[in-house]
């Protein structure tokens, strides 16, 4: 039988297991990444399993996230993330030189190679034909150390793309469409593989946008094939030596399948508070927008900035508009200032901010109360722009573009004739803002500021369980939801005692000081719990105040492997319906929990009164995880074994 591109991955990486659907299977990692706002953990967890030099192809460690330092907080995380990349054969990219994942395609990808990164972003990599993977901490400190990374064997589905993108009509509306089609729970559990006629007509930056973004379909990683216009694009990194073909055999067999025809798409947006809420700009109407942000993973390519910059040339940003543009890397910054589209973009009276993940996460560039922001970034979660309640749309940098100069949203096609953009036969290519690991690791000294913290490790399992609900929330939960990032409180992501006074802090801000009453307890969720990022603080601070188990309808993948590896109990209601006879503060009691999570049983569940079961659907690894109260005691135990 023939295969398809992922399981040629698998296939060539697999260390354990069988590529049986839904059956756990080990990777061997090629590549890691991390960024400093999940970094610093990741790296205190690589020096706890005391491995001297990374066994990765390649290891890279990025500053984009915490780049404001209001504070010497950040200052501190980029110290002692440098010092340790340094110490242990890591190559790390300083602030300022871009968004991890634009500077990981343009210098450190290639096709057929397997990647995980502490970012729920870095199928980012898919556009090359990498098999990319965003991760917890944890799970990339043990594949830094040569350990293999472990996912449930996916579900292979196929994108198929007919015809010819029109003109004003950009990647961001196809990842937009497969999003109004699979909504953001479609992906759980699969591979999204774009094939057919239209993939040759999309360029290597159209098709990081569409993977950056299947991660918010909740997909395990999206993939294109590697072919004549990746050998382009390498060849114009000056990287052509890492290239191979790669495509999916005729006769490969997938369990699903969607069709976008390009030629029919139209300038799109995801409307407030979710990206899969879309709808055609045309039809939602000129409504008036107070800022436009431009830059982000998804879309800061210099391709996308060139069209940007093409549209802004010689008009004015319209006065109630503050228009911020990002570059996603030194590369592309370098190549407009070069090329001149800068001076036109700052002539338009645009914003530049720094190379870095910014208004995308909060750092800075909150709209004003309850101001319109149209943004190019790939989450439009409530409250994550800072201010509560802003109304964020996710569109095209054509849209985007287009609307800061009318002032109100606006659908591109009504501009005329669009400027045709050619994507350069070289890039300019100065790794000047790299750091190479150290010649003499031993002579490295490790900083560690006031901020840097232990992290918290979790206890065995014992052999019952008894406590409180101490939080009940609905469906689509997003770690944004669990632990708010933002400018106030990225700088505290080494600090988790700091950090968990503000858990739940916009779904109940009554949560941490429960938690701290009661000692801990359980939290009851609905489906697709913990959707959006790779953050293992999201598991870390709930463990941090007690919680021993979180009991809900469904889990997104990656927080889902973050709990078992903090040694919370990933619960699902065996019949949903048991959901709506719990409240808040009900006593909730496991009575043989340790027994039935040694035998994968059943977990009975005794709340209110009333008795039913859910189900802990784990590996064997992850059960002797639980057991030993996270994957770290795990490691030990077994190592000491
Ligand atoms: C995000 O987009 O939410 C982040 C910030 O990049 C996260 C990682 C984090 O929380 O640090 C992600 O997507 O994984
Ligand atoms: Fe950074 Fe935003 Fe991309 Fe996350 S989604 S990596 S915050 S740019």
């Amino acid at each position: 039988m023939g295969m398809t591109i992922a399981q040629k991955i698998l296939k060539e990486h697999l260390v354990d297991g069988e590529m049986v659907q839904g059956q756990e299977i080990g990777l061997r990692i090629d590549q890691t990444l991390t960024q400093d706002a999940t970094g610093t953990m990741a790296y205190l967890q690589f020096e706890a399993m005391g491995v001297d030099q990374v066994r990765t192809e390649r290891s890279v460690a990025y500053i984009d996230h915490n780049t404001l330092q209001s504070g010497f907080e950040n200052a501190d995380d980029h110290k002692y993330i440098g010092s340790v990349a340094k110490k242990h054969g890591i190559y790390y990219s300083k602030a300022g030189n871009g968004i991890c994942h634009q500077v990981h395609l343009e210098r450190f990808g290639a096709p057929g190679k397997t990647l995980i990164g502490s970012d729920s972003h870095t199928p980012t990599g898919g556009g090359i034909g990498m098999l990319a993977f965003g991760a917890g901490g944890l799970d990339v400190a043990v594949a830094m150390g040569g350990g293999a990374y472990y996912i449930p064997m996916p579900k292979m589905v196929r994108v198929n793309l007919t015809g010819k993108l029109s003109p004003w009509v950009s990647a961001k509306d196809v990842i937009l469409d497969v999003l109004r089609q699979m909504t953001v729970k479609g992906g759980v559990g699969k591979i999204v593989e774009y094939a057919g006629e239209g993939v040759a007509t999309l360029s290597v930056p159209e098709r990081a946008t569409i993977t950056n973004m299947g991660a918010e379909l909740g997909a395990t990683t999206s993939v294109f094939p590697s072919d004549g216009e990746t050998r382009r694009f390498l060849e114009a990194q000056d990287r052509g030596d890492v290239w191979v073909e790669l495509s999916s055999d005729p006769d490969a067999v997938y369990d699903e399948e969607y069709t976008v025809d390009l030629s029919a798409l139209e300038p799109l947006a995801a409307m407030p508070h979710m990206p899969d809420n879309v709808r055609p700009v045309a039809e939602i109407g000129a409504i008036k927008v107070n800022q436009c942000c431009i830059g982000s993973c998804t879309n800061s390519s210099y391709y996308d900035m060139m069209k940007v910059a093409s549209i802004l040339k010689g008009k004015t940003v319209h006065p109630d508009v503050s228009l911020t543009i990002s570059p996603g890397s030194k590369q592309v910054f370098n190549m407009l200032a070069q090329n001149g589209a800068l001076a036109d973009i700052i002539a338009a009276g645009a914003r530049i901010l720094e190379c870095a993940c910014g208004p995308c996460i909060g750092m800075g560039q909150s709209p004003e109360s309850a101001g319109v922001s149209l943004r190019t970034f790939n989450r439009n979660f409530e409250g994550r722009s800072g201010t509560q309640d802003a109304q964020i749309y996710l569109v095209s940098p054509e849209v985007a573009a287009a609307s800061a100069l009318a002032g109100v949203l606006t659908d591109p096609r009504t501009l005329g004739e669009m400027p045709a953009i050619e994507m350069p036969e070289h890039f300019v290519i100065n790794d000047n803002m790299i750091v190479r690991p150290a010649e003499n690791p031993a002579e490295v000294e490790v900083v560690r500021g006031p901020n840097i913290k232990p992290f918290p490790l979790g206890k065995a399992l014992e052999a019952s369980y008894t406590g409180r609900v101490v939080l009940k929330t609905e469906d689509n939960i997003t770690t944004d939801h669990i632990l708010p990032a933002g400018a106030k409180l990225l700088p505290y992501r080494s600090n988790v005692p700091y950090y968990s006074n503000y858990c739940f802090i916009n779904v109940d801000p009554e949560f941490p000081a429960r938690c701290k009453e009661q000692g801990g307890g359980v939290i009851v969720g609905g489906a697709n719990y913990g959707q959006g990022s790779s953050r293992e603080h999201a598991a870390l601070v709930p463990l941090y105040l007690g919680v021993k188990a979180v009991l809900c309808k469904s889990f997104a993948r990656i927080h889902k492997a973050n709990l078992v590896n903090s040694g919370i109990l990933p619960l699902t209601f065996a019949d949903p319906a048991d959901y709506d006879a719990i409240n808040l503060l009900d006593e909730i009691a496991l009575p043989h929990v340790l027994e039935e999570i040694k035998n994968g049983s059943q977990v009975t569940v005794v709340c209110g009164g009333r008795t039913f079961k859910a189900d802990c659907d784990v590996s064997d690894r992850q059960r002797g995880a639980l057991l030993a109260g996270g994957t770290l005691n795990y490691a030990k135990e077994q190592a000491a074994q």
